[in-house]
């Protein structure tokens, strides 16, 4: 009797996985954001920032909330091992990218007290127009890494959390606007992204008599957001875990794996 009643409770209360994949450029900062997320659960502490190396392969994360298990898979950004995203896309439910906010800044809105070559160049100035085109050029791979996953009807249907993490790097007379007028910026691009998509759609469709036009935003991510966080002070995790959670209890309710 006892195993039985034990066993229908852990049943009943047994809940669903989530999966959400974590994907990004390589260093933007996706591990040390998840391993931040988990030490902030488990009231445990986090691993130094510094003592973080680039992923090869993936990381997987199991963190247990109220409605789901949210379960992460944070793959490795780097160039060469971006040809094994795809074989996480069916399976994921959500889709988070991370992006490092200080390549999204403009000078002025900087932390002055930091200096991303600090550690390997003590006599590396700010601000200098070399370090500006470094940031750009990682904007540009971020931003077209990101872009080029819309090619994927898949992933295009999945609710999207673009995280702008390193917030400690944005001086703290910008924190408030930063992450409003990126968002802006995003939302500019992504329509720029629908619109350019749906006009080449056309233009091919016009070649083939009788075929009906494209709906009009039939390829937007139409559940999408813009949170920032951070790992070094744990900004936004909250808000991070929230979004998730929600969405989590927003899908039908399946077995776990
Ligand atoms: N100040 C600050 N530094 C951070 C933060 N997050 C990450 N970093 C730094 O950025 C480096 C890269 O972060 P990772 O988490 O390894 O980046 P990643 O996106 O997982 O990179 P790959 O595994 O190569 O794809 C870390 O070693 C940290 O030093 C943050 O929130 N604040
Ligand atoms: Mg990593």
């Amino acid at each position: 009797m006892y195993h039985l009643i034990t066993g229908l409770y852990s049943e009943w209360s047994r809940r669903p996985k989530f999966n959400v994949l974590v994907l990004g450029t390589s260093g933007a900062g996706k591990t040390a954001l998840l391993d931040k997320v988990r030490a902030w659960h488990t009231r445990t502490s986090s691993r130094a920032l510094a003592r973080i190396a680039p992923t090869v392969g993936q990381n997987v994360l199991d963190l247990t909330f109220k409605h789901a298990i949210l379960h992460f898979w944070d793959l490795g950004g780097e160039a060469s091992l971006r040809k094994i995203w795809p074989q996480y896309f069916e399976e994921a439910e959500v889709l988070v990218w991370v992006m490092d906010i200080s390549d999204w800044l403009d000078e002025d809105e900087i932390e002055r007290s930091y200096s991303k070559e600090q550690d390997d160049d003590d006599d590396h100035e700010r601000g200098t127009a070399s370090e500006q085109e470094a940031r750009a050029a990682r904007q540009e791979d971020s931003w077209s890494a990101l872009a080029s996953l819309r090619s994927h009807s898949r992933i295009r249907a999945l609710p999207l959390l673009i995280v702008l993490t390193k917030m400690d790097h944005v001086s703290s007379a910008a924190a408030s606007s930063a992450r409003t007028r990126i968002k802006g910026l995003l939302a500019d691009r992504l329509a720029g992204l629908e619109e350019a998509e749906e006009s080449d759609l056309r233009d091919e469709m016009e070649n083939i008599e009788g075929l009906a036009r494209p709906k009009a935003g039939s390829g937007t991510w139409e559940d999408w957001d813009v949170v920032g966080c951070s790992a070094k002070d744990g900004t936004g995790l909250a808000t991070l875990v929230d979004w998730l959670n929600a969405r989590a209890q927003q899908r039908p309710r399946r077995s776990n794996r």
